[in-house]
């Protein structure tokens, strides 16, 4: 399986999405710093919501194969800046997260501000339902 960066706000679903398709017991865990989960590294939401962090993401990224760029649909804030999978040196695909709480509308909203960064190909997931997981795992395979 690939090796992959998870990047996204605070609260999108990041650890829950690696605990998950792990197979592990979802346990919240605030993120505090770079976490190795299950061979994968986890980042804190911080790192992408304080432009002062954003290259401590650009640099854990180079011992990756992939980044993946979460977004919560049911959230309003967006920190992504347009373009930005371009600035790392590893692709860069999307995922939005929490299938099961958001609407049609939201979801299809999630897609079009996360294609604005340039992440391709973007999938759709519920950690907690389990959808779109097997999808998402035959891409890292
Ligand atoms: N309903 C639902 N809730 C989810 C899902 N994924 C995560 N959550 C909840 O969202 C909250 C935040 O999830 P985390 O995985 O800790 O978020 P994070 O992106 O790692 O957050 P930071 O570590 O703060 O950057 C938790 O209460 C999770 O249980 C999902 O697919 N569906
Ligand atoms: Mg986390």
């Amino acid at each position: 399986m690939k090796k992959v960066l998870m990047v996204g706000n605070v609260a999108c679903g990041k650890t829950t999405l690696l605990q998950a398709l792990d197979n592990q017991p979802l346990e919240y865990k605030k993120t505090q710093s770079i976490e190795v989960i299950a061979g994968n590294i986890d980042s804190p939401g911080e790192y992408l919501e304080r432009r002062v962090n954003l290259q401590n993401l650009l640099v854990t990224s180079v011992d990756t194969d992939l980044v993946l760029f979460l977004m919560d649909p049911t959230q309003d804030r967006y920190m992504y800046s347009g373009g930005q999978a371009m600035a790392f040196p590893v692709p860069v695909a999307g995922v939005i997260t929490k299938k099961d709480l958001a609407t049609e509308e939201q979801l299809q909203q999630a897609k079009e501000l996360l294609e604005l960064t340039g992440a391709d190909p973007i999938f759709f997931v519920s950690s907690y339902t389990g959808e779109g997981l097997d999808e998402l795992r035959n891409f890292l395979e």
